[in-house]
């Protein structure tokens, strides 16, 4: 198939499946092109059927709020033209699934596209009042709708009154990258000092604050240090917290460069105390390379987990915490943890596995043209 993605370049999980999508499809032989207005993070070089168009968004004196979204919509017909692009599949609602809709009707239906759910494009922006009916609509007319969870799916009927079948396909973790690391487990290392790690893209919804919170807790209890990785507006405020409460020399902001996987896998344990979260890809990203979770039990994250890690309630650093101590200290339970993370990814959120029903849903959609 001839296939068109679009999504964010920036830090965050829908830029992150959409690139891996586009890997793993154009490594299947399919034709793939991705659309963003930037290079992706996570976008790997040279692979044979996947080309990256970039979406320019010219400003004008007069735009204080440049038009991206008519500057993706035409680039959609262009690569449209270009490519004679079977089905589009954009990731992330707003404004890319109105963009899709517009470039639809202006070639009088001559492609389908599927629409995926992440997350704050239901959650919170997509229910802000300045976006929600345009939202809505591009969800109605979309030729298929899917979301990464359970919860988002629930969520997107209730908040928005979508009708349509709304497929849940999880997100899914390229298990043979992110994987157990040859580094030993705090059990086996010398000193004992456990390394925790927290990846995101510290945007407020992240919480990162508390996760510094938690973690001096921790440090308090035991030899630890806690790894940062990624970037974003939160990132000043969660190390002026470390140094606030005198951990600051154990906390390491390590940017958003820093291979995520080799970092995950040399951890011990994975911190979120997100506000909301549709799905947590990082969460799963370290389930794959045997490292447990403690994370606040909002929005999809326990479809994720399931009955690994520790759930703990929102808004409470002292909950995670005390789990993570019970987890840091107990060497059975967390051998078993460590286990349990890995297969139950191998279980459920393969990547060819969750491809393999996107690919089905896009024969379907094509095929009803
Ligand atoms: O919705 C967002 O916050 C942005 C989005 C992203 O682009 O990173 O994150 C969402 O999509 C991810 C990939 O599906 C999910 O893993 C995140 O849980 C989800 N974020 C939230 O729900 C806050």
């Amino acid at each position: 198939m001839r296939i068109g993605i679009v999504c964010y370049p920036t830090i965050g999980g829908s830029g992150v499946v959409a690139t891996e999508m586009a890997h793993v499809l154009a490594l299947r032989g399919h034709e793939v092109h991705l659309l963003s207005y930037d290079r992706p993070s996570r976008l790997r070089r040279g692979i044979p059927g996947l080309r990256f168009h970039q979406v320019q968004v010219s400003a004008y004196p007069l735009f204080r709020y440049p038009p991206y979204d008519l500057a993706l919509a035409t680039r959609l017909l262009e690569v449209r033209e270009e490519a004679n692009i079977d089905v589009f599949h954009v990731h992330y609602a707003i404004p890319h699934a109105v963009s899709a809709f517009l470039a639809r009707s202006m070639c009088g239906s001559c492609f389908r596209f599927i629409t995926t759910l992440h997350g704050t494009d239901i959650t919170v922006a997509g229910s802000d009042r300045a976006y929600m009916r345009p939202t809505r609509f591009a969800i109605d007319q979309s030729d298929a709708v899917t979301a990464v969870s359970q919860y988002l799916a629930d969520e997107t009927r209730l908040v928005f009154g979508v009708t349509k079948p709304i497929h849940v396909f999880p997100n899914f973790v390229d298990t043979d990258r992110f994987k157990p690391g040859k580094g030993k487990r705090w059990p086996e290392r010398d000193g004992n000092e456990r390394v925790l790690v927290h990846a995101s893209n510290f945007r407020p919804v992240k919480r990162v604050a508390d996760v510094v919170r938690a973690f001096a807790l921790i440090q308090q209890k035991i030899p630890a240090r806690l790894l940062l990785a990624g970037d974003g507006p939160d990132r000043e405020h969660a190390l002026a917290v470390a140094t606030d409460l005198g951990c600051s020399h154990q906390v390491e902001w390590l940017g958003p460069k820093e291979n995520v996987e080799d970092v995950i896998a040399d951890s011990d344990l994975f911190l979120s105390a997100s506000e909301t979260e549709s799905f947590g890809l990082s969460i799963l990203e370290s389930m794959s390379c045997g490292v447990p979770s403690v994370a606040t039990d909002v929005g999809g994250v326990r479809e994720v987990m399931g009955d690994t890690g520790v759930l703990t309630p929102f808004n409470s650093p002292e909950a995670m915490a005390s789990a993570a101590l019970k987890l840091l200290t107990d060497v059975d339970l967390y051998r078993k943890q460590s286990i349990a993370v890995r297969e139950r990814t191998l279980l459920h959120f393969k990547a060819d596995a969750v491809i393999d029903r996107y690919v089905e849903l896009y024969e379907q959609v094509v095929a009803k043209s």
